[in-house]
C-alpha cells in the first residue's frame, strides 16, 4: 500500500486572516495542536485606527474597507509572536491559511519586483508600503455596489444564469462587482494595477515573495469563474471590465502547491528553505475542510463576525439565494452556503445596550425566558443584510394569540421596543429561524442529521441549546486542544478574550486556521504524490484521536418545540417577505 503518513516530527501551519484578527494553528503529524497564536487588529494595530477590523465609510452609503497593509503587518507580527515563543520553523514542513472572501487587493504596476527581492532585515511593512493602486482592501462586508450587480447579470441574462455559470447571482461584496466599481470610477487606477488578490491568494503572495494563483474555491467568490469547467468565465469577464484576465492570473485546485516559502522567511524566522506553501482558500471552505464535513446530512454553523451556514452536495443547482463552490479537498463534490452579515457585532451590539456589556446577562436572560419568546419576533440589522436583503434598522411584533400549536387566528401586531430579556431572545431566536428557513427554502438537509457549531460565539452553550431547540437535532463543536502549548496561548487569549468582554473564546473554535493546517497536510501530501489523494486518508479510522474529531454538545431535546418552532419560523418568514418587498434592495 502506498505511503501516505506524514513526517513524524514535522509540523503543519495554517493562518486565518479574518475580519478582526489573524490567527494561526499548528498541527503535528498525528494532526493534534501543538500551538496557537492571534493578532487582533483593533488592539494590537491600533495606529489603523480599525473598528471590528474595518473602515465604515461615513461619505459612501455602504462602503467597509480594510487598510490592505494591516493584514501585511500582522503577518510579520504573528510570527514574530510565535518566533518568541520559541517555535521551531525549522519542523514546519508545510503552510497553508484561510483568508475572509470576496476581499480584494489590487497590486501596483512594478510590485512583483518588489516581492521577488524582500529583504529580510527589513519589516514586510516598510517594504509593501506603496505596492498597492488601492491602499484600501473592498472587504465582504461591503454592500455599495447594488448598480455593478445589476449591471453585470444583465449583461450576461439575468441572476439566474450568473448563478449557473458562476455559482452565486451577483452579491454586492462578491469581488467581480467590486472590481466592476473600482473600474467605472477610478479607472487610472484599475489601469495602473498588475495584479488583483484575494485575502486568500495576497496571503499566500507574501509567504512565497510572488503572485499566488487564486484557488478555485475562493474564486468561486468573485461572479468571475466558471464554476463547472473551473476557469475564468469569458462572458463574467467582459460583464465586469477590460483588461481583467491578465491581471487575475491563473486559478489552480485548493490542494495545489503555490511555491516554496520565500528566502525573506527563511532568514526571518529561520523555515527551511523546502518548506511548501499550499494554496490559500476563503475561511468557509476551510472551515468545511477543519469539520472534516463529509455526510450530505450534516450542517455547520459559523458564528463569527458573519454567520454562515453550509454543509457539502453531489450537484450544483443554480440559485437565486445562497452560494455553491468547489469542495475544497473533494473535487467530486461542492459546497453550499448561506451567509449572513447580521452576526457577532449584532449580538454584541444588544448584548451593550441590553445586557450591561455581558455576556453572562446576556446568557442570564436566555435562561430566564422562554422558547418562543411568548410570540414575540424581532428583525435585527446594525448593517445592511445579505439574507434577507433588509437595510439596517429593527423590526419588533408581537403574535397575539399565538400558542405555539397552530397559526389559526395569529396576527402580528409592531411595537418599538421589548424588555430587554425578551430583546435578547427575540435577537436569538430570530437569527436562528431565520438559518432554519433559508436552509430548508436553499434544500439543505431538514432536520439535519447534526450540526456542528463553529466561530467565536460556539462558545457560548446557551446559543448552542437554542440552535439544538430551533433545528430539531445534536450540536457538536471542535474539540479543544489537549497539550502542553494550550497554558501558554490560553494567557494570549484570555488578554485577547479580555479585550473583547468574554473568556475562552478561541481555545477551541477556529476551525478556519485548523482547516488550513489541515490542508497544509494534505497539499504536502498531494505534492509528495504528484497527484491528488482524498484527504480523508490522512485522519481515517484515528479521527477521534485528532484535535479534528468534533464533541457532542447538546443532545437534541424534544421534537415538540422543534415544531412549534417550525411554525413560529413560518410566520416570520411571511413577515420577512412583506419586510423585503416594502423595504428590500432587490
Ligand atoms: P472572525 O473569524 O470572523 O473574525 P471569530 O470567529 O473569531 O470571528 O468570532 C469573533 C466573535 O466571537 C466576536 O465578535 C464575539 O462577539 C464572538 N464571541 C466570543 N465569545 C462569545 C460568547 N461567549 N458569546 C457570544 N459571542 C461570542
Ligand atoms: C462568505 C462571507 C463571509 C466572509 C467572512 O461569503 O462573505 O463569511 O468569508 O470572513
Amino acid at each position: 500500500m502506498a505511503d501516505l503518513s506524514l513526517p513524524p516530527d514535522s509540523l503543519f501551519l495554517g493562518f486565518d486572516s479574518s475580519t478582526q484578527s489573524l490567527k494561526a494553528t499548528v498541527l503535528d503529524s498525528s494532526l493534534n495542536i501543538v500551538t496557537t497564536e492571534l493578532v487582533h487588529f483593533d488592539s494590537e494595530l491600533p495606529h489603523y485606527k480599525t473598528k471590528d477590523g474595518v473602515y465604515r465609510d461615513p461619505t459612501v452609503n455602504g462602503r467597509i474597507v480594510s487598510p490592505t497593509i494591516m493584514w501585511v503587518e500582522a503577518l510579520d507580527l504573528i510570527l514574530h509572536k510565535l518566533s518568541s515563543a520559541n517555535f521551531d520553523f525549522k519542523k514546519v514542513i508545510a503552510v497553508s491559511g484561510s483568508g475572509q472572501q470576496h476581499g480584494s487587493v489590487y497590486w501596483q504596476k512594478g510590485s512583483s519586483q518588489i516581492l521577488t527581492s524582500l529583504d529580510p532585515n527589513k519589516s514586510l511593512k516598510d517594504q509593501l508600503q506603496n505596492a498597492f493602486s488601492f491602499k484600501e482592501s473592498p472587504i465582504w462586508m461591503d454592500s455599495s455596489t447594488t448598480v455593478q450587480c445589476r449591471e453585470i447579470e444583465n449583461a450576461v441574462g439575468g441572476g439566474m444564469v450568473l448563478s449557473e455559470i458562476t455559482g452565486s447571482r451577483a452579491y454586492e461584496r462578491y469581488t467581480g462587482p467590486q472590481i466592476r466599481k473600482l473600474f467605472s470610477t477610478e479607472g487610472d487606477l484599475y489601469e495602473r494595477t498588475e495584479r488583483i488578490s484575494l485575502v486568500s491568494s495576497f496571503m499566500a503572495s507574501l509567504l512565497i515573495g510572488d503572485y499566488a494563483s487564486i484557488d478555485e474555491t475562493d474564486g468561486a467568490g468573485m461572479n468571475l469563474m466558471d464554476i463547472k469547467k473551473r476557469c475564468w468565465s469569458k462572458e463574467a469577464l467582459e460583464a465586469t471590465a477590460t483588461g481583467l484576465e491578465e491581471k487575475l492570473g491563473k486559478l489552480a485546485p485548493a490542494y495545489a502547491t503555490a511555491g516554496s516559502i520565500s528566502q525573506y522567511f527563511v532568514h526571518r524566522y529561520g523555515f527551511e528553505k523546502n518548506c511548501v506553501v499550499v494554496q490559500w482558500s476563503g475561511d468557509n471552505p476551510n472551515s468545511l475542510a477543519g469539520l472534516t464535513l463529509s455526510t450530505p446530512g450534516d450542517l455547520a454553523i459559523s458564528l463569527g463576525t458573519s454567520d454562515t451556514v453550509f454543509g457539502i452536495t453531489k450537484e450544483h443547482q443554480p440559485s437565486l439565494e445562497g452560494h455553491v463552490f468547489p469542495n475544497p479537498v473533494d473535487p467530486g463534490s461542492y459546497m453550499v452556503m448561506l451567509v449572513y452579515k447580521n452576526a457577532s457585532l449584532t449580538r454584541e451590539e444588544i448584548r451593550d445596550r441590553c445586557a450591561n456589556g455581558s455576556w453572562d446577562v446576556f446568557n442570564k436572560y436566555l435562561e430566564q425566558t422562554q422558547p418562543l419568546n411568548d410570540g414575540k419576533l424581532g428583525f435585527y440589522y446594525t448593517e445592511n443584510e445579505i439574507l434577507p436583503p433588509l437595510p439596517v434598522g429593527s423590526h419588533r411584533y408581537v403574535l397575539d394569540n399565538f400558542s405555539g400549536e397552530s397559526l389559526e387566528g395569529v396576527k402580528e401586531r409592531e411595537v418599538k421596543e421589548f424588555d430587554p430579556p425578551s430583546e435578547v431572545r427575540a435577537l436569538i431566536e430570530g437569527q436562528f429561524l431565520s438559518k432554519r428557513a433559508h436552509a430548508e427554502r436553499f434544500g439543505m438537509p431538514s432536520p439535519p442529521i447534526r450540526i456542528i457549531a463553529t466561530g467565536g460565539a460556539s462558545a457560548n452553550e446557551n446559543i448552542l441549546n437554542l440552535i439544538s431547540a430551533i433545528f430539531g437535532c445534536d450540536v457538536y463543536t471542535v474539540q479543544r486542544p489537549g497539550n502542553t502549548c494550550y497554558i501558554r496561548t490560553s494567557c494570549i487569549f484570555l488578554a485577547y478574550s479580555l479585550i473583547i468582554g468574554n473568556l475562552c473564546v478561541f481555545l477551541c473554535t477556529d476551525s478556519a486556521s485548523l482547516g488550513a493546517a489541515l490542508r497544509a497536510a494534505h497539499g504536502w501530501l498531494c505534492n509528495k504524490k504528484g497527484t491528488f489523494v482524498p484527504i480523508s486518508c490522512l485522519y481515517e479510522g484515528k479521527l477521534e484521536k485528532t484535535s479534528l474529531n468534533c464533541k457532542l454538545k447538546v443532545k437534541a431535546g424534544d421534537a415538540n418545540v422543534a415544531s412549534n418552532y417550525g411554525l413560529l419560523m413560518k410566520k416570520r418568514m411571511e413577515i420577512e417577505k412583506k419586510l423585503v418587498e416594502k423595504l428590500g434592495h432587490f
